[in-house]
């Protein structure tokens, strides 16, 4: 039982029964941040054009990241997703999600311009729930119906039944997918996805995903509850740990019931001194913005999101729930040691509630002991003022520059929060809490030139008709932070800040900033800016799972009179029928607003 040793309950004996369900389901947590874990490639290997990539000589700071080659390649996935008892930190968490018996969930390889299927069955049981997943920060360039929203691009996945994903791997870099069915990510339905490309940027090796998260210890359905009940001591939820590749140990002291427990490992990572190293940064939690550093060294920003930048070095790389960033380092030894620690800290209390705030795992350079518990210190944490802010927009120069075009229309956005009259609190956006028809998907509507819901203002479309340009300035009333995530595109983020916009001064507006995802402050301003060249209904919306459930999300109907492909009704069905058969005899308990 190698990285599980003491075994601690707190009220009641242990049992070698309790001692075995921990082992089997901590042995469930995927093997990256693992002394087995492999490298990722450069690229899969497979029609080598001139230069041996898929993608031939080109040089990315010429070539539009958003227009991939035709590979011809298809990467098959196939997912089931159950129910089954998770342990990545040692705690027995007795209703985790997982797919293919797995935590994290398998990694999605494919190289730029390869289609991707997955084909995903749903095995939720005891008791049965839909399901639904997003491929985070891909375009779905043309095959909106497969972005995995429910409510919006499909039905919910029914029970027992299965649908297939098809889409193209249209830019490159790093990303994940998740759940969007209510707050199930937060369970944990959440994977990495690593798209393959022109790399800007020379190293050694690609040590993968590096996934941060907060992590919770109670079932996610229980929280939204608690999240959406009138009782006010009910609204704060303090995640319980933080993880690194989802291990930390749990200090397993602070059970205060009988839930077994036991002593879990660190992750860990070997490199050698003098060898360059990519890291795949992701923030996959439910609600904590991340500080991630490693003790003593410098790392060099390569791209934010899936928009490769001109690299600059830090310390410390700020990550919202949602955002991605790969890093490279060129590890050293640190006062003599070569065993370092890794962090990640959930920052300032404004911007988290966390009750252990800090994971850790362990870098042993070149060949030190894997016994060894790193001594080295942390940078000192960046001052918490409350603003919980990204890192700074003047720092990530898009490497393909683009300069943003004049908008042809600007709206703006208020977030505020609400409680209504029976005592519930919600996110309202222009003055609006979303709720889904899980039965009744926006881009079906909209195939039948349907773009209107007078009776339905919980639908929270904005029809931005035929517009080529659009800015969205949003204003943040509410004392949260909020990572604001869209959909089909990438954003250029033009302004950030504490003050009022003042309607014209844009960060670098020869070549801003793009991303998928930026963080709003707590009664902050952020302006962003895309362009309507994907036709389709477009969530854009917080991605901290609890203010998505009281309703922070809006949709972005873009060139309805273009979402004409007659595939719509045949790929619709094959969620809608069963759903709608499913919910013909079950009562759906759609208690939050349902993505
Ligand atoms: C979608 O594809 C079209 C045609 O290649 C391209 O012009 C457009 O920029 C793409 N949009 C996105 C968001 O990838
Ligand atoms: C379906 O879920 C049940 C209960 O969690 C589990 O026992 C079974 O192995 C799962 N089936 C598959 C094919 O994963
Ligand atoms: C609200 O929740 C708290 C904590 O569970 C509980 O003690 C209290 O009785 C609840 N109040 C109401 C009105 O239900
Ligand atoms: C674990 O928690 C207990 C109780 O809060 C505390 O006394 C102890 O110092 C903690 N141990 C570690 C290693 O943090
Ligand atoms: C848990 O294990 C870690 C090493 O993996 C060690 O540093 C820590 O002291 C252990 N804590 C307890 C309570 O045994
Ligand atoms: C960034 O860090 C790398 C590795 O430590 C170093 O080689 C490079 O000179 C640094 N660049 C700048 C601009 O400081
Ligand atoms: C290296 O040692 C110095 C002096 O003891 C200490 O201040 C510093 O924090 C150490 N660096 C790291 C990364 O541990
Ligand atoms: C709380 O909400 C329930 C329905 O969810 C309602 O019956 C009850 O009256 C509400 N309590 C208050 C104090 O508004
Ligand atoms: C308040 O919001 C909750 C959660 O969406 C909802 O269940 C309840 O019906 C709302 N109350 C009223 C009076 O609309
Ligand atoms: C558009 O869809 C809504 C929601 O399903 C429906 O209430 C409305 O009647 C539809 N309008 C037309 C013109 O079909
Ligand atoms: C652009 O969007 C605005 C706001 O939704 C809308 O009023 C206007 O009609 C749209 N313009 C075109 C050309 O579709
Ligand atoms: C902002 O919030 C305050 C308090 O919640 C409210 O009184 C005010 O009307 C809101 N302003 C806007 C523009 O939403
Ligand atoms: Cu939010």
């Amino acid at each position: 039982m190698k990285g599980l040793v003491t075994l601690v309950a707190g009220a009641l004996a242990t049992t070698c029964v309790d001692a075995h369900r921990v082992k089997e389901a901590y042995d469930r947590t995927f093997h990256w941040g693992t002394l087995k874990a492999t490298k990722l490639p450069k690229f899969l290997t497979n029609n080598p054009l001139p230069g041996g990539t898929p993608w031939g000589n080109i040089d990315p700071k010429k070539v539009d990241p958003r227009i991939p080659p035709t590979t011809g390649v298809t990467r098959y996935y196939d997912f089931t997703i159950s129910r089954g008892e998770l342990a990545p930190d040692g705690y027995l968490k007795t209703s985790g999600i997982l797919i293919n018996g797995q935590f994290p969930g398998p990694t999605i390889e494919a190289n730029w311009g390869d289609n991707i299927q997955v084909r995903v069955t749903n095995n939720i049981t005891g008791p049965f729930e839909g399901t639904a997943l997003h491929w985070h920060g891909l375009f779905q360039n043309g095959s909106a119906f497969y972005d995995g929203v429910p409510s919006v691009s499909q039905c919910p996945i029914a029970p027992g039944s299965s649908f297939t994903y098809k889409f193209q791997a249209g830019v490159f870099g790093t990303s994940w997918y998740h759940s969007h069915y209510s707050a199930q990510a937060a369970g944990g339905l959440f994977g990495p996805l690593i798209v393959y490309g022109p790399s800007h940027v020379d190293y050694d090796e690609d040590v993968g995903p590096v996934m941060l998260t907060d992590w919770f210890h109670k079932d996610y359905y229980e929280i939204v509850k608690n999240v959406m009940s009138n009782n006010s001591t009910l609204w704060a939820n303090p995640s319980d740990n933080t993880l690194i590749n989802a291990r930390m140990p749990f200090n397993c002291s602070q059970v205060k019931d009988n839930t077994p427990c036991s002593n879990a490992s660190y992750a860990k990572f070997q490199f050698k001194t003098g060898k360059t190293y990519k890291l795949r940064l992701i923030n996959a939690g439910a609600a904590g913005m991340e500080y991630f550093s490693i003790d003593g060294q410098t790392l060099q920003v390569v791209s934010v999101d899936l928009t490769d930048i001109v690299p600059y070095n830090t310390t410390i790389v700020t990550l919202g729930v949602g955002q991605r960033s790969d890093v490279l380092f060129t590890p050293k030894a640190v006062n003599g040691t070569k065993a370092i620690w890794m962090r990640t800290l959930q920052s300032g209390k404004f911007c988290q509630r966390a009750t252990n705030p800090t994971a850790r795992a362990i870098v042993l350079l070149d060949g030190a002991p894997t016994n060894v518990i790193p001594a080295t210190t942390a940078y000192p944490a960046p001052v918490d003022d409350g603003t919980c802010k990204n890192d700074p927009l003047e720092s990530s120069i898009p490497y393909y520059a683009e300069k943003v075009p004049d908008p042809s229309v600007t709206v703006q956005i208020t977030v505020n929060t609400i409680v209504n009259s029976t005592g519930h609190q919600l996110y309202t956006m222009n003055d609006s809490p979303f709720m889904a028809n899980y039965n009744n998907p926006l881009i079906g509507l909209a195939y039948q030139q349907n773009y209107s819901y007078p009776s339905h203002p919980e639908w929270n479309v904005f029809n931005f008709g035929s517009n080529s340009s659009i800015r969205v300035v949003i204003w943040n009333n509410s004392s949260g932070p909020h990572p604001m995530h869209i959909h089909g595109h990438d954003m250029y983020v033009l302004y950030d800040g504490n003050d009022k916009w003042d309607g014209t001064t844009i960060v670098n507006p020869s070549n801003p900033q793009r991303r998928d995802t930026h963080n709003l402050r707590p009664h902050g301003w952020m302006v962003m800016q895309y362009n309507a060249d994907n036709p389709g209904v477009w969530p854009f919306h917080c991605h901290i799972a609890w203010h998505l459930s009281m309703g922070m999300y809006v949709n972005f109907m873009e060139h309805p009179e273009k979402i004409n492909q007659s595939q719509i009704p045949g790929i619709l069905k094959q969620t809608c029928d069963p759903w709608n058969a499913y919910t013909a005899d079950h009562t759906v308990e759609q208690i939050d607003s349902g993505v």
